[in-house]
């Protein structure tokens, strides 16, 4: 059954204690009343729609606003800000139902968001960003301007797959000219458009996109090593590997999660046979228990040796992947180790050595991951767990990043108290603040038998308009 359809008669209530900096971490507590979920989606909202009247006051229509100081600041390209995080916010603002917002940022995308600019963008963050944005932003709202600026800016990267000899994108586009450049590139983004270019496909009639995306997935497949894994880093121009290193970190991830996702999404059977022969290989050789906890080390393609117990706080959305996939135990036995991660620090640091569990990169950019997997585990499972260890998630993030004007990334998670960085990534407004929302509303905007949320948290099926 569902999580979301139908309500428990009684759910467990976030049991919290405090860890270092007076943070919170999730034990297993005591069980509350029925739709004890509704205030803290409440609250969700509203901090969402603070930072976003700030965002709307002071920096609308730039990439990022700078959540300490009030400023603005660009993301792909010096001098050239496309309105990002409000192309990223569409979606999201729509699944809250602030539909006034919904019309403003609509009225300025329409208004004001060109993309012929002369400068370099880079390929897989446009798409993910701008072309899942877009898409997402039509898909809510059914209003097919959106739908013609996604295919302006997908038409755009286009160059950066046709004039590679391999099919393999280069990683640079020139918006303006299509002059490509850099070749030198790895698996993410290679591999991260089916989503996108997919239902740009299905719903424009128009098979380019689908088939340039598909085509990179297969060169990187049809080159997996004898172990059947995938080095990260490939060439674009040559298709030969750069490096021996496979994980399921960046810049790996996406690339597993869009052959899961372009099955699910497409019903494509070469996609469901490639996904499925490359997770029986990461699950049988990279794998590994270490004092009961599951954990994927980064290790050699060619021979399986062990080459890094860093764990990258992105590698956190593979619990997700898992349990979609099937695996729900392997999912589950993840995010039980990254919750202990959380549980230590409070907000999980870009790295953790888990051989010391000690912080390797003790920042972190308003990371996703954890919140991410634990929706789709909760909608895998209905485990009242993953939704307490989301509200962990959101009020730490809440009482760390918080700043002025909006919340900011952190440059310390181990410091007391930890230390902010003036930034707001894009995809704050396009990520947790919506799995956290889907976790606790019960929307009846989203359909929760069937829906699809990219890898950048854009709504491609599933709305309920
Ligand atoms: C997002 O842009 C996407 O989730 C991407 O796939 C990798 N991670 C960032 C957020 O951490």
């Amino acid at each position: 059954m569902l999580p979301g359809m139908s309500r428990r008669s009684a759910l467990r209530a976030l049991g919290a204690v405090a860890v270092a900096g007076g943070l919170f971490s999730t034990t297993s507590g005591p069980v509350s009343a029925q739709g004890s979920w509704k205030p803290v989606a409440d609250t969700v909202r509203e901090e969402y729609l603070w930072a976003w009247r700030h965002y709307v006051d002071r920096a609308f229509g730039a990439d990022q606003i700078k959540p300490i100081s009030g400023g603005r600041e660009d993301f792909f390209a010096e001098g050239h800000s496309v309105g990002l995080s409000l192309v990223e916010a569409v979606d999201t603002l729509w699944l809250m139902e602030a539909d006034d917002e919904v019309a403003r940022a609509v009225r300025w995308i329409v208004d004001h968001l060109d993309f012929d600019i002369d400068a370099p963008f880079q390929v897989f963050e446009t798409n993910i960003r701008m072309v899942g944005g877009l898409a997402a932003a039509y898909h809510c709202t059914g209003d097919s301007r959106l739908l013609d600026r996604a295919e302006d800016i997908a038409d755009r990267l286009l160059p950066a797959f046709t004039q590679s000899p391999t099919g393999l994108p280069y990683r640079y586009v020139n918006l303006a000219t299509g002059q490509v450049s850099d070749p030198e590139t790895n698996i993410v983004e290679i591999g991260t458009y089916i989503a996108e270019f997919g239902v740009l496909s299905q719903w424009t009639g128009d098979s380019r996109y689908y088939d340039a995306a598909k085509r990179a997935m297969r060169v990187a497949y049809d080159n997996r090593t004898e172990l059947g894994l995938l080095p990260h880093d490939i060439n674009a121009e040559t298709g030969r590997w750069r490096n021996r290193e496979a994980t399921i970190g960046p810049p790996g991830d996406s690339y597993y999660e869009y052959l899961w996702d372009g099955y699910r999404l497409f019903g494509d059977p070469d996609l469901k046979h490639w996904y499925d022969t490359l997770t029986e290989a990461i699950l049988a050789r990279q794998a590994e228990r270490r004092d009961g906890h599951l954990w994927f080390p980064q290790i050699d393609a060619f021979t399986g040796e062990v080459l890094s117990r860093e764990q990258s706080v992105l590698a956190g959305f593979y619990a997700g992947l898992l349990a979609e996939s099937g695996h729900v135990d392997e999912g589950r036995a993840y995010h039980d180790s990254f919750s202990l991660v959380q549980d230590r620090f409070g907000v999980i640091p870009t790295f953790v050595d888990y051989a010391t569990m000690s912080a390797t990169r003790v920042d972190n950019a308003l990371r996703p991951e954890f919140a991410d997997s634990a929706l789709m585990l909760w909608l895998a499972t209905g485990d009242e767990v993953f939704r307490e260890r989301a509200r962990t998630h959101f009020e730490n993030m809440r009482a760390t990043s918080k700043a002025a004007f909006g919340f900011a990334s952190l440059s310390d998670v181990t410091a007391t108290p930890p230390s902010q960085e003036d930034t707001c990534p894009g995809y704050w407004w396009s990520e947790q603040m919506k799995y956290y929302w889907l976790l606790f509303s019960d929307t009846p905007r989203l359909d929760y038998r069937d829906n699809y949320l990219s890898t950048e948290a854009n709504l491609l099926r599933g709305a309920r308009r």
